[in-house]
């Protein structure tokens, strides 16, 4: 019998590991299988949140929580596979922020970039770097790392949006830094629109000369993107997984809106049913207009406009349009962290 089989060896190991425990240290054989998988493993799982049952939940929230206690007033997507983190998948954040009229959301900064899309109401203000940005349903809006950034209430209705942000990914890799501002509000250097104008109409100032690793854009306007996707939709059928989906981009590089999120506004004609496929990197889907369902991994998930919906990485997902209507999805993923280390990978399966 060989001498590692024996039960002085067995006696032996019993010691061996827990010298290995007092010491720090670990026997790789024990998790190599479970670490090294052949494919993706992540702890996050696919699931919905619905409008219908989130809405009230935020008003309420309005009635029972001050601006001042909250500093963000948000309910957040807490994925059911991820209860020791504040977070929707590993690497991403998403929560419901809802602001009231009179309301200001004080002036901070923070490593982590953020993102909006506006769900409900007009006129709620995001003021980036001295300049404000009216809000209107639809409307994608940006507050890059390190931006000064307060929102604000002057219009009559309570005013809802989907708050992204890289927080679980910039705490991973132990990079959170956050301010407040001075005063409750930046003041105003630029007026309304200014980012628009520089950045957003096909040219750039020539006076300047700056690629920053970020957009420029502070908001990407609802009526103009809507007005693109419907034109591009008439000849064009796109990706056969996305229909027509577009990219939000940083018009400086032509890379991602953000350094760690991509952004994407997408339209899936009446009748439509798209093929399954699978890659890398985390997506949060958010319904705009129309209905329709998203298949992961077998499981339908139906939504309807602002219900939430997240496919973890390497999920097999595939989009369907359900209702009469175009289906509008808005959604936001990783992918520029997955790709800036090389980690994409795409794969379809074929029927
Ligand atoms: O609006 O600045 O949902 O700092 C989480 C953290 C929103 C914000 C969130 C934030 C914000």
């Amino acid at each position: 019998m060989a001498e590692h089989a024996s039960a002085e060896s067995s006696a032996q190991r019993r010691i061996f590991y827990e010298s290995l425990v007092q010491q720090q240290l670990g026997p790789l054989w024990e998790i190599y299988a479970n670490t090294l998988t052949s494919t993706p493993t992540p702890r996050d799982v696919a699931y919905r949140w619905q409008w219908k049952d989130l809405r009230p939940l935020l008003y309420e929230a309005a009635r029972l929580v001050g601006p001042e206690e909250a500093e963000r007033r948000v309910l957040m997507l807490l994925n059911p596979g991820l209860p020791a983190l504040s977070a929707i998948t590993q690497t991403l954040y998403a929560g419901m922020q809802i602001i009231l009229p009179g309301e200001v959301a004080r002036s901070h900064r923070h490593s982590p970039n953020a993102l909006r899309f506006v769900v409900e109401g007009t006129g709620a203000f995001t003021a980036v770097n001295g300049e404000r940005t009216i809000m209107h349903p639809g409307d994608f809006v940006t507050t890059p790392t390190w931006v000064w950034h307060d929102h604000g209430n002057e219009a009559d209705s309570p005013v809802v949006w989907l708050d992204g942000l890289d927080m679980p990914f910039v705490t991973a890799v132990s990079a959170m830094f956050y301010q407040k501002y001075s005063e409750p509000q930046q003041p105003l250097t630029r007026p309304v629109g200014d980012s628009l104008a520089r950045y957003g109409r096909g040219f750039r100032p020539a006076f300047e000369s700056k690629e920053p690793s970020y957009s420029p854009i502070i908001s990407y306007p609802y009526a103009a993107a809507r007005s693109a996707l419907e034109t591009i939709a008439d000849t064009e059928t796109g990706s056969p997984y996305d229909g027509v989906l577009m990219q939000y981009l940083n018009p400086l590089t032509g890379g991602s809106v953000l350094p760690t999120m991509d952004a994407f506004l997408q339209w899936i004609s009446p009748g439509r049913v798209l093929k399954a496929h699978r890659h890398t990197g985390a997506t949060i889907y958010l319904g705009v207009q129309g209905h329709g369902v998203i298949e992961i991994d077998g499981q339908p998930y139906p939504w309807e406009p602002h219900d939430v919906i997240v496919v973890p990485s390497w999920s097999l997902h595939r989009h369907q349009n359900t209702g009469q209507e175009p289906a509008i999805l808005f959604s936001f993923s990783d992918l520029p962290i997955i790709k800036a280390f090389s980690l994409y990978r795409e794969e379809s399966i074929s029927e």
